[in-house]
């Protein structure tokens, strides 16, 4: 006899497996019970109700607090889920505007100081639109007091390089999340190099590593984004890159 037909892949319910990996993802990120259902809600993709959950949430927690230990946790969640084959794109992309929406929540209470120190250009790679990190670099440069002249995502590095001769900032940050657009980095390094502009570059993004970063002049490796304003603040004390690398990388 024939063996028999094996229907299960046929007839797998995806929509079903992604409700169940979302019930899953009330894994633990925190032991706080409010920065847990921020989380949730990011994970779940709900962006009104992220919105409407951080806005509460906001009475009781810092909005440092709620980033850096409810939505970023949240986001590094999606990013396993996505990994293991439980979310798919339309998942992600939910959740990215949900992190999105709670991040511009918690910079309005934040507020900005009205005296800016120094100005800072931020991008993510040509070609990649990955930019929630950026977005994360952004928002705790501004509330540091800096003045971030943002150029978004997918830019171009003759941008950069432009946007760095005519605002004169005292630190760039690049962001990359794919292996074949952090390839710009060492471009702007260099093409900087050549205009004279020893700016430190930080590069950071989930595809970069230490030594891909620090095997090119200017360039210093940025782990985690909450480094962002200290580094910045190194920049601004006059500290060159090749301190800064010292300071920052092995
Ligand atoms: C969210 C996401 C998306 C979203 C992006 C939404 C957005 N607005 O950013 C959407 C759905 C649009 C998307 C699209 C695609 N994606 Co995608 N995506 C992801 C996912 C799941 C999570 C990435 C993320 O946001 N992480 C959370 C943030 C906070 O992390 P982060 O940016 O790394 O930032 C942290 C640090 O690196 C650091 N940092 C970052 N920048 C900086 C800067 C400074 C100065 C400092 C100090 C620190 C710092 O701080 C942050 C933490 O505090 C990853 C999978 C994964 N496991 O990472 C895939 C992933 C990045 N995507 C991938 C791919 C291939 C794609 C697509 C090509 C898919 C497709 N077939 O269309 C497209 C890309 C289109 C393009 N041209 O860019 C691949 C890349 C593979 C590679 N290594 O090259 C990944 C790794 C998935 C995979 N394993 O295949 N994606």
């Amino acid at each position: 006899m024939k063996d028999a037909l094996n229907t299960a892949p046929i007839f797998t319910r995806y929509d079903l497996a992604i409700e169940n990996a979302q019930r899953r993802t009330v894994r633990q990120v925190s032991e706080d019970a409010l920065l847990q259902h921020v989380a949730d809600c990011l994970v779940a993709g709900d962006e009104e109700e992220t919105q409407k959950v951080v806005a509460e949430v906001l009475n009781d927690r810092a909005p440092l607090e709620i980033i850096n230990k409810g939505l970023i946790p949240g986001m590094k969640e999606v990013s396993r889920l996505w990994d293991l084959g439980e979310y798919f794109l339309p998942q992600v992309i939910l959740s990215s505007d949900a992190m999105i929406a709670g991040i511009a929540l918690c910079e309005e209470k934040l507020g900005r100081t009205l005296e800016k120190k120094a100005k800072v250009v931020t991008h993510t790679a040509e070609g990649d639109i990955h930019d929630i990190g950026q977005v994360i670099v952004n928002s705790l440069l501004r509330v540091a007091g800096f003045d971030v002249i943002n150029l978004g995502a997918d830019v171009p590095v003759d941008d950069v390089v432009e946007a760095c001769r005519v605002h004169k900032p005292i630190m760039v940050t690049g962001t990359a999340l794919m292996t074949t657009t952090m390839t710009a980095f060492p471009k702007i390094a260099a093409r900087l190099k050549q205009a004279g502009l020893e700016i430190p570059f930080v590069c950071g993004g989930g595809a970069v590593s230490e030594d891909y970063v620090t095997s090119f002049d200017l360039g210093i490796w940025g782990k985690e984004a909450s480094q962002a304003p200290a580094m910045a603040e190194d920049a601004l004390s006059g500290l060159s890159w090749s301190e800064m690398r010292t300071k920052w990388n092995g």
